[in-house]
């Protein structure tokens, strides 16, 4: 596609993704129009020398900028069922998303992850693997390096790409070459972005469009590829052993990974622990092996492999009591994995705080493993919804009061956990915030106490 043949390019939204548009298009000697529905975006404060080079219109859409667009580059925060957008769509304004953008201009091999939960534990393993075998693989999309960003003159080259890729990036991707693309799981989520659950799992469904290899989930159906194309190949991963494929065997009490039925790795030896995390590390793998390296190659490339912060990281242990920080868990699945995968090694009592935005979910769900839950402590906007999943349960209006009220129910062993089930936005900037609070709330409660 030539970019400099469209007299206009409207990038619509001013945020990570915005910014990283007008920059783009600006290094390539197109001056875009650039909106954005509030008054001040944060790319005002963030990229204030990108915003002077662009005509700028913030504050409520107006159609005829829409309309006088030869392209439009959606922002992922943007809602697609906008009445706006949908005029612009019918009067044949074409949209797309960075992500779409990127592959009209992408040279080297690009591997996908999509999914509920998991994504970017996923995507930093697979670069992490590729880096220790010698590639110059960059990690790029949701993860929070908007995908353009790598495009730019200055930025480091790269042989490789490793995409994380949410469902409001793949509503609007139509050309994405993958050499390799993963569904990790489909559970309950955004359902204040879609009409209905169907919508959501079509929306992930559209990494696969023109993906070489297929890398599907036998523990979740939802995951496997619903079309499959001339050429396709299909891997799966999952919690069973399988013959051709990634699994997990169980021998004298231990976990080891397999493939075509082959054991290669003890859990025990593995950098990140939990079944679900055995499932990224299949992952991982099968997308490093689409890239050229083999297995054994990737498996020694596991090591020195670190989590993510927020992702059930240990705060820290006071008076016999593990606290745990599972911010990042912003949907129902996430907590659901995180109570499943703890509950065994947690020999006193097992405390969940939970709630806040559920951005829509069904937290019945949740029903089941909160069964397993000892004391339940709720806050936030959804946490009453949370509460009635349980027969007892503990409302709190901060996290300082949660953390206050865990420690008096902790007993020796015990582990409590921070693990919301919804996003933050209601009580805080992002989940990292929430995160971070949480683990200052710990610290001072045992400083006072
Ligand atoms: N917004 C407006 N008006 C606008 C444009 C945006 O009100 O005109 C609001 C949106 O409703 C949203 C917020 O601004 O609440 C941010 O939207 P954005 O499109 O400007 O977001 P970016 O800053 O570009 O960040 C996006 C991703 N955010 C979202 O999809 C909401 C980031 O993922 C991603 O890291 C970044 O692009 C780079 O690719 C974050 C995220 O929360 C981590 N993703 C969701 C998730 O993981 O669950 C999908
Ligand atoms: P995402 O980028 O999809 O949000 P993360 O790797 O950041 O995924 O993890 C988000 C949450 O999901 C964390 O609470 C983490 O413990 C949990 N999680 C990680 N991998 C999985 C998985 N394969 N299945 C279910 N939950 C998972």
């Amino acid at each position: 596609r030539h970019l400099r043949d469209l007299n206009t390019i409207t990038v619509l939204g001013f945020g990570l993704t915005g910014v990283s548009c007008a920059r783009y298009l600006l290094s390539l000697g197109i001056k875009p129009i650039v909106l954005d529905t509030r008054k001040q975006p944060p790319g005002l404060l963030d990229a204030p020398d990108v915003a002077a080079q662009c005509e700028t219109y913030f504050g409520p859409l107006q159609l005829e900028h829409l309309l006088q667009s030869d392209l439009l580059l959606v922002s992922p925060g943007i809602d697609r069922r906008d009445t706006m957008l949908d005029m612009a769509a019918d009067a044949g304004v074409e949209m797309i998303s960075d992500i779409e953008l990127f592959a009209w201009q992408v040279k080297v091999p690009v591997v996908g992850v999509t999914g509920s939960n998991g994504k970017s534990t996923v995507v930093e393993l697979t670069t992490h693997i590729l880096r220790r075998c010698g590639m110059n693989a960059v990690a790029a999309g949701n993860i929070g390096t908007p995908v353009l960003d790598s495009l730019l003159p200055d930025a480091k080259k790269a042989d490789c790409y490793v995409l994380e890729l949410s469902s409001f990036q793949l509503e609007l991707v139509n050309s994405l070459q993958l050499t390799a693309a993963t569904i990790l799981n489909i559970t309950s989520d955004h359902l204040d972005r879609y009409d209905d659950e169907r919508a959501y799992e079509r929306a992930k469904h559209r990494i696969y469009q023109h993906t070489k290899l297929c890398i599907w989930n036998r523990d979740d159906s939802k995951t496997k590829p619903l079309f499959r194309r001339k050429g396709m190949q299909l891997i799966s991963f999952g919690s069973t052993d399988a013959a051709k494929d990634f699994g997990i065997t169980r021998a004298k009490g231990e976990l080891a990974l397999t493939y075509a039925n082959e054991p290669f790795i003890k859990e025990s030896d593995l950098p990140i622990q939990g079944i679900h995390n055995i499932l990224n590390v299949q992952v991982a793998i099968a997308l490093a092996q689409a890239l050229g390296v083999t297995l054994v190659e990737a498996v020694a490339g596991l090591k020195g492999y670190k989590s993510l912060p927020h992702r059930c990281e240990l705060v820290g242990e006071f008076e016999h009591v593990r606290w745990i920080d599972d911010s990042k868990a912003t949907n129902p699945g996430a907590t659901i994995a995180a109570i499943e995968g703890l509950r065994a090694s947690v020999k006193g009592k097992l405390i969940l705080i939970a709630g806040g935005d559920a951005k829509g979910a069904d937290l019945s769900v949740l029903k089941d493993s909160l069964e397993q839950v000892d004391v339940l402590i709720t806050l936030g906007r959804d946490g009453d919804k949370i509460a009635e999943q349980k027969a007892r349960s503990r409302k709190v209006h901060s996290l300082n009061e949660a953390v206050a009220y865990a420690a008096k129910e902790a007993t020796k062993d015990s582990v409590v956990l921070l693990s919301p089930a919804c996003a933050s936005l209601d009580m805080f900037k992002n989940y990292a915030e929430r995160g971070q609070k949480f683990r200052e709330a710990v610290e001072a409660w045992y400083a006072l106490s």
